[in-house]
């Protein structure tokens, strides 16, 4: 049984290869909806109703658990999807606030993310649920999602875009920043050139990783086959697209 794995487009590979890196054992069936994606700007909705879809395909190949790689999907419809199917479900908005809790010295916390996500309130909730001393600032980065979507992540237009929506949040006295979107990893050094050494980014894919191995291990469920898998991908909108950006992103053929 495989571990399926669903974004609106390539944001989750972010996800999908720490579960890789970490779980070398566990065959991916993964989902971008590329067609569809950016999620952001979408109603919750809509954005519920699209990953109610997306699930109703993936458990079709009879998955063990369904990560939603996707923090505006998790804001939007991880309750909703959590109590449709009887598989473990997990978003990556939980693990992303518990690994910035632990990263955070000063307790102040910045989180970027889309405006669907930001305009959720999902973070600061689920920040403050665990620490109630935590100060949050966050701000949504519309502009990062479709750069990435377009491959360009490697770009002088991207830098110069990660600079522009950075802007405001630079100057807040944060010592940890959430990268509160998928597709923001791939973004990893123009942001962190853009906030300065003293800003630790946190990434909520390492931590998902490590909350899916807990899960499959509490429940029995952990590969024990080869460590050599063949993981499937299947997107939405452009297929030729999408795998020249999972194939540099995962450094694999897929
Ligand atoms: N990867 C999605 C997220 O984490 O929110 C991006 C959503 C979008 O499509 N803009």
């Amino acid at each position: 049984q495989a571990i399926a794995i669903l974004d609106s487009g390539v944001g989750g590979l972010t996800v999908a290869k720490e579960v890789m890196r970490q779980l070398p054992r566990e065959k991916i069936i993964y989902f971008g909806d590329t067609a569809r994606a950016p999620y952001g700007p979408r109603s919750s909705e809509e954005v519920k109703l699209f990953t109610e879809q997306i699930v109703d395909y993936l458990i079709q190949f009879d998955p063990k658990m369904i990560v939603i790689a996707c923090n505006t999907a998790t804001a939007a419809a991880l309750d909703y999807i959590s109590a449709k199917v009887d598989i473990p479900v997990i978003g990556v908005i939980h693990p992303g606030a518990r690994a910035a809790i632990s990263a955070t010295k000063t307790g102040r916390v910045g989180v970027i993310g889309t405006m669907g996500t930001i305009g959720s309130g999902a973070y600061t909730s689920a920040l403050k649920q665990l620490s109630p001393y935590i100060e949050v600032v966050s701000q949504a980065c519309p502009a990062l999602v479709p750069l990435v979507e377009q491959g360009m992540f490697r770009s002088k237009e991207c830098d110069q875009a990660v600079r522009d929506s950075l802007n405001g949040i630079k100057l807040e006295p944060i010592d940890t920043l959430i990268l509160g979107c998928t597709h923001y990893p791939f973004l990893v050094e123009p942001i962190g050139r853009a906030m300065g050494p003293g800003v630790k980014l946190i990434s909520s894919a390492d931590e998902t990783a490590r909350e899916i191995s807990t899960i499959l291990y509490d429940k029995g469920k952990l590969a024990s086959g080869d460590a050599s898998p063949v993981h499937q991908f299947f997107c939405s909108g452009d297929a030729g697209i999408f795998q020249k950006i999972a194939m540099d992103w995962l450094g694999e053929q897929i």
